[in-house]
């Protein structure tokens, strides 16, 4: 492995249940995955960051693991695990494993055991605390709404769950502990993986006493010592999941000296369009400019002190397309406009299953064609604090996690190949319109705007390590930036809205050669008055 690959890397995000299915049992699985191998290979990505597969119950499809050194019965085997592996080695392309050890499943071993007895020698894995005057300890809420806090019959004393009641969380306070999990991401880099997604990992050194959460005293104690128990000088590519991270914060943790993690994922972007202060289903439109002026920030904030990771979906979000795109007149416009700005920014690009053929949103009609525990349990908290059901299902069709979970429709067929069988989840109804093998006969599709950048990104080293400038900073349509490595000069210019919009360029800006676009067009010429068609998208480099 060369020596921080990951830097040049692209990586596509998998969430087996969805992605294909071997069987016909309508559940994705790791041969399904091995079938698409070569459609990888054909897209270029280095690397596969595949959603969890170990055992697990399902409260929260495989978030809730039950045993984390075997494979979820319904995704496969350890063999087809190692299969998998191999077979994607072959075509360059490395495995990142999910590793979720915030909480486990309650049906984990350490669980059934702790829950027994406080004198039970895995009762300090988890988190207890006695009532306070006969109620829960304090006022921490769960991600999946209602009380953090779980009443334990056998005992007489709560426990921790910062997500469903299912996923009590572990304590890292304890030694062993750490110990057990190290030894468990030991049993994997073994096995030839290429890194590690790392769950909600900001929560680790939470002090649930005082109500601290995310980024707790320990929290950089602890990765460094994870770091040198398990993948440290390995060359792996490791990226945390950290909701609550600054630019500061995150310089901690993908600092270049290689002492915690290759980067993390921020999401101060994704917050833009929720009301400041509440939760994610209050929405708010969102300002272009607040979008620039953030990703810029992390753009120059972290250069040459940190790593950016680069994202739009995964399988928490909604669809960009229709999150912050058109996906009715322009679906295919926008969807390579954030393709393009993305992929040409400085940090590791994450494609997330389905985006590469720019799939769209699912709305429903009503919350017994969702299945996201998340989403059920926020309906029926709202529905008893008051709110009308018509509002929350507008919330949960923009903002639901299952948008991102419909399967993946591979033909036109029936469920679109995903499976012959019935599918877990039913598929978007436009299957017809928007699959693989239709997206792939089109020359002009997205598929090959993904595919060509992430060619650009292996050929060309400024989008690997060029600077970065912003340009017409207050211009609320235009989305515009400089990139510049030892004399090459690319600028990127997006239309970010669904009118046609005016700009000027100042004269010494003058274009040498196309590099990409989005619409057909082979040259822009004159950079001083310039008219962009709805989204339209392209990258030259200067003179
Ligand atoms: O997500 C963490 C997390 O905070 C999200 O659940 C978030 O609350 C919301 O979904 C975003 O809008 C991670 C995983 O990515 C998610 O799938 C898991 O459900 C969660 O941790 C628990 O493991
Ligand atoms: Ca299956």
């Amino acid at each position: 492995m060369k020596k921080n690959w990951w830097q040049e890397a692209v990586i596509y995000q998998i969430y087996p249940r969805s992605f294909n299915d071997s069987n016909g049992d309508g559940i994705g699985d790791l041969q399904g995955i091995i079938e698409k191998l070569d459609y990888l290979e054909k897209l270029g990505v280095d690397a596969i960051w595949l959603s969890p597969v170990y055992q697990s119950p399902n409260d929260d499809n495989g978030y809730d693991i039950s045993d984390y050194e075997t494979i979820m019965t319904e995704f496969g085997t350890m063999e087809d695990m190692e299969c998998l592996i191999r077979e994607g080695k072959k075509r360059g392309i490395y495995i990142i494993m999910d590793l979720v050890v915030n909480h486990t499943s309650d049906e984990h071993a350490w669980f059934i055991e702790a829950k027994q007895s406080t004198d039970n020698p895995y009762r300090d894995y988890y988190i207890w605390r006695d009532p306070v005057e006969g109620k829960v300890p304090n006022d921490l809420r769960s991600n999946f709404s209602g009380s953090a806090w779980e009443y334990s019959e056998e005992t007489g004393q709560y426990y921790l769950h910062l997500f469903s009641k299912k996923q009590p969380d572990l304590n890292w306070e304890n030694h062993e502990l750490r110990q057990k999990i190290y030894t468990m991401m030991n049993f994997w880099i073994d096995k030839g993986i290429g890194g590690f997604r790392m769950d909600v990992i900001d929560l680790i050194g939470k002090v649930p006493d005082e109500e601290i959460i995310s980024n707790g005293p320990m929290l950089h104690p602890y990765l460094k010592e994870m770091n040198q128990a398990t993948f440290g000088g390995k060359n792996l590519l490791t990226v945390g999941e950290t909701w609550g991270v600054t630019p500061e914060i995150a310089k901690l943790y993908s600092n270049p000296n290689g002492e915690e993690l290759s980067m993390v994922f921020q999401f101060e972007h994704i917050m833009l369009d929720q009301q400041p202060g509440k939760e994610k289903w209050d929405l708010k439109p969102l300002n272009l400019l607040e979008l620039k002026k953030v990703l810029s920030k992390w753009q120059t904030e972290l250069k040459g002190e940190g790593w950016n990771s680069l994202f739009w979906n995964n399988h928490d979000l909604p669809r960009i397309i229709s999150r912050w795109g058109n996906d009715e007149s322009y679906r295919v416009e926008s969807g390579k406009m954030f393709a393009i700005l993305l992929h040409l920014m400085q940090g590791t690009p994450y494609i997330y299953q389905g985006e590469e053929i720019g799939m769209i949103n699912t709305p429903v009609k009503d919350i017994s064609e969702l299945a996201d525990i998340e989403s059920l349990n926020m309906y029926h908290e709202r529905l008893q604090q008051g709110y009308d059901k018509s509002t929350i299902m507008a919330s949960l069709n923009v903002k639901g996690r299952d948008n991102a979970r419909r399967p993946i429709p591979w033909n036109n067929t029936t469920h679109g190949g995903f499976t012959t069988g019935t599918p877990w989840l039913s598929l978007n109804s436009n299957y017809k319109e928007i699959n693989v093998a239709d997206t792939l006969k089109d020359p002009n599709s997205l598929f090959y705007t993904y595919q060509r950048l992430i060619q650009l990104r292996k050929n060309n080293p400024i989008v690997v390590k060029g600077s970065y400038q912003l340009l017409l900073e207050d211009d609320p349509d235009i989305f515009s930036y400089l990139r510049e490595l030892d004399g090459i000069r690319w600028l990127v210019v997006a239309n970010f809205s669904d009118q046609q919009v005016s700009t000027s360029f100042p004269k010494e800006m003058q274009p040498h050669r196309l590099i990409i676009n989005n619409y057909n067009q082979t040259f822009y010429e004159d950079l001083e008055r310039i008219t962009l068609r709805p989204y339209e998208t392209f990258v030259v480099e200067l003179k």
